[in-house]
């Protein structure tokens, strides 16, 4: 159960945000929930997403709450209820995580902000900037970005509670996974299968942690593809898309092929399938994560050769880049509250970043691999014309066997992608049990 896990979530957050507080001189912090997006122009909202530092501490949905965390003392969350008969006010009930706290409820904005006492070390955190100062908080102690580093470094290592939900996002996900595969297979088009995905996770659209990804055939080779076609009877699917849960998603990517497809894609695809399993075995703590990206690139190689795609395989393939116009992206990144979660990048708990290097600029996570993390494990292959074009009359053209992979373009391409926990010595696959 996600809530026994809830209260132990809350102690620690207390502790790491004090440790937080304490190194960068604070005593108190204010956290808001977030305010509503308004369109250029426009009086319409984009859909809300949660402040995430907020979100880290709780699942309560919706603009304009307070949480102050202070040290040794109960945190005080404000819950802003206004009087509306435009949108629906739910009753709050009785949610597992209220007695967490020193709970109030308000009807408006303003008053939360009269709700606590500001003194020159209360710290706040969030797009409240007016109010914020208003309320006399000091300019140093507006979203201080030491003290935003600092929460944002803790926020890579997931409490049990948080590896709960995020096993549970994915286990929804992988229900509608299952969907869109069956239908997929009965020939439905990709507007059919992204509806029927939402249908069996029992969620609409503006609710998943990102925006869904359901590409027939060529289409797959685009990697954040967007429409969706009415077109029936792809021969492939490549589906990415992941399943809300508590303010957690999950982010989730599978290959299906018909046996309308060419054998040697469908070769690929399995071949992508067993590679990708075998870099989550490789997965555990103190490897650089750079670790896994070059073996996935030297995993596909070998692949690609075994294949007759190309006629070098291994690392020195790797290196001549003979995979990297089929294997465009990075292998995995942070998964939490955000889908490309932070921290990544970060170096010490005061910030920095570590770039990746220079032959895989999209490589979103750089650092080491430690116990608690949860990260995708998503390793593809694709084909590109535009990536294709330079290797096709560069001066490694012989390397490759054209004809195939012309041959197998209009399949467009294979990514499987897993969320996995790192354990002590190893990783918890939170996806291949379910799907
Ligand atoms: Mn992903």
């Amino acid at each position: 159960m996600v809530s026994t896990h809830y209260p132990a979530h809350v102690r620690e957050r207390q502790k790491t945000t004090e440790a937080a507080l304490a190194a960068e001189g604070f005593e108190a912090l204010v956290i808001s929930s977030g305010k509503p997006f308004t369109y250029y122009s426009d009086d319409q909202d984009a859909p809300f997403k949660s402040t995430p530092h907020f979100a880290h501490w709780v699942p309560l949905a919706g603009p304009d709450h307070l949480l102050v965390v202070a040290v040794a003392k109960k945190p005080k969350l404000v819950r802003v209820a206004p009087e509306d008969y435009w949108y629906e006010q739910a009753p709050l009930g009785d949610p597992f995580w209220r007695n967490e706290y020193d709970f109030v409820e308000v009807g408006e904005a303003a008053k939360a902000w009269k709700s606590f006492s500001v003194t020159p070390r209360t710290a706040y955190v969030g797009e409240h900037v007016e109010a914020a100062k208003a309320a006399g908080f000091a300019a140093a102690a507006i979203n201080p970005p030491k003290l935003l580093a600092r929460l944002d470094w803790e926020r890579a290592y997931k409490s049990a509670y948080e590896i709960a939900c995020l096993g549970q996002a994915t286990e929804r996900a992988a229900k509608g996974h299952h969907a869109a595969r069956k239908a997929f297979e009965n020939g439905a088009s990709e507007l059919e299968i992204h509806h029927l995905y939402l249908e069996a996770v029992g969620c609409v659209e503006r609710e998943l942690p990102y925006e869904s990804i359901v590409a027939l055939d060529e289409k797959g080779a685009t990697l954040h593809y967007q429409s969706k076609r009415p077109v029936k009877n792809g021969r492939t699917l490549l589906i990415d898309v992941g399943a809300p849960h508590l303010g957690y998603g999950s982010d989730i990517t599978r290959t299906w092929t018909t046996t309308k497809a060419d054998e040697t894609f469908r070769e690929l695809q399995c071949g992508v399938d067993a590679l990708q399993q075998r870099l989550c075995a490789l997965a555990k703590p103190g490897i650089p994560y750079l670790d896994l990206h070059v073996a996935a690139h030297r995993e596909i190689a070998d692949l690609l050769k075994t294949l007759g795609l190309t006629k070098l395989g291994g690392m020195e393939a790797v290196e001549r880049g003979v995979t990297r116009p089929f294997f465009p992206h990075g292998v995995g990144h942070f998964l939490g509250i955000q889908v490309h979660d932070v921290g990544g990048r970060q170096t010490e708990p005061v910030g920095g970043t570590k770039a990746p290097p220079t032959q895989y600029p999209y490589l979103r996570t750089t650092r080491k691999v430690e116990e608690r993390q949860v990260f995708t494990i998503e390793p593809g292959v694709y084909f590109v014309p535009m990536l294709l074009r330079e290797p096709r009359s560069g001066p490694d053209r012989e390397l490759f066997d054209w004809k195939t992979i012309d041959r197998l373009t209009p399949f467009g391409g294979v990514r499987i992608e897993d969320n996995v926990a790192v354990t002590k010595n190893g990783v918890q696959n939170l996806t291949r049990p379910h799907i």
